[in-house]
């Protein structure tokens, strides 16, 4: 779809040669996203369980294609006190934006080292949303609510998904060739790589078995009715 919108614009009173290098130009960047297969995975803890909210990511280790996919834009909104999302996942240059849907106050923050930030109490939108400008997992808190906890997986490369509640993740459609995959979820002790190899045509969901430890999560404090944890 790319290549052909491009080539529409470029015909536009250009010499027939230059007009063949720039469609040559274009096929050969746009190239790898017509190619390729689906790549999806499957998730499953040490229990046999489904494990959600495992980033899965492919980096290409054929020199493949750069990514020239835009960065986009994601809400991580506090509800009920508490991150909705969980866990985010992101390509390097995304915005995260951070609404407060309670009418409680929130001081949303990040003493990480990649992404240090701080948004002072508000409540309705933020004032602007973060850039995550560099990859690596970055823990999100609230100064107010200590159980409050969000992660953002900012990865360098297009291809990533976040698994579902029923394990699975699919990435969508990648070139052919080989790739390191990277997979972190919040319970495991270090992010678990495979290597893979996309070849063209349909292909079963990866199955990968992850070694999960204790959830660390701090537990929500009775509410002033006395009606146990949340
Ligand atoms: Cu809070």
């Amino acid at each position: 779809m790319f290549s052909g919108s491009l080539s529409a614009s470029a015909e536009l009173g250009r010499p027939p040669d230059q007009r063949a290098m720039v469609l040559v130009l274009a096929a050969l960047v746009f190239a790898p996203f017509a190619a390729g297969a689906e790549v999806a995975f499957k998730f499953i803890d040490q229990k046999n369980q489904p494990v959600a909210d495992a980033v899965v990511s492919l980096l290409p280790l054929d020199a493949a294609a750069k990514s020239v996919a835009p960065a986009e834009a994601a809400v991580i909104s506090q509800q009920k006190q508490e991150f909705i999302p969980y866990v985010t996942a992101v390509q390097v240059g995304s915005a995260v934006h951070f609404p407060n849907r309670d009418t409680v106050k929130h001081q949303v923050y990040s003493s990480s080292k990649i992404k240090k930030f701080e948004l002072p109490l508000y409540v309705g939108e933020a004032k602007e949303p973060i850039v995550f400008d560099r990859p690596g997992v970055i823990a999100v808190g609230c100064n107010i609510h200590d159980w409050m906890l969000a992660y953002v997986v900012v990865l360098d490369t297009p291809w990533f998904a976040k698994s579902a509640a029923d394990g699975t993740a699919s990435i969508g459609r990648a070139p052919p060739g080989r790739y390191r995959v990277e997979i972190w979820q919040p319970r495991l002790d270090k992010p678990v790589t495979r290597e893979i190899t996309v070849t063209e045509g349909p292909a079963a969901p990866t199955a990968v078995t992850l070694e999960l430890g204790r959830d660390r999560r701090i537990r929500r404090t009775p509410d002033a009715k006395g009606g146990g944890y949340k």
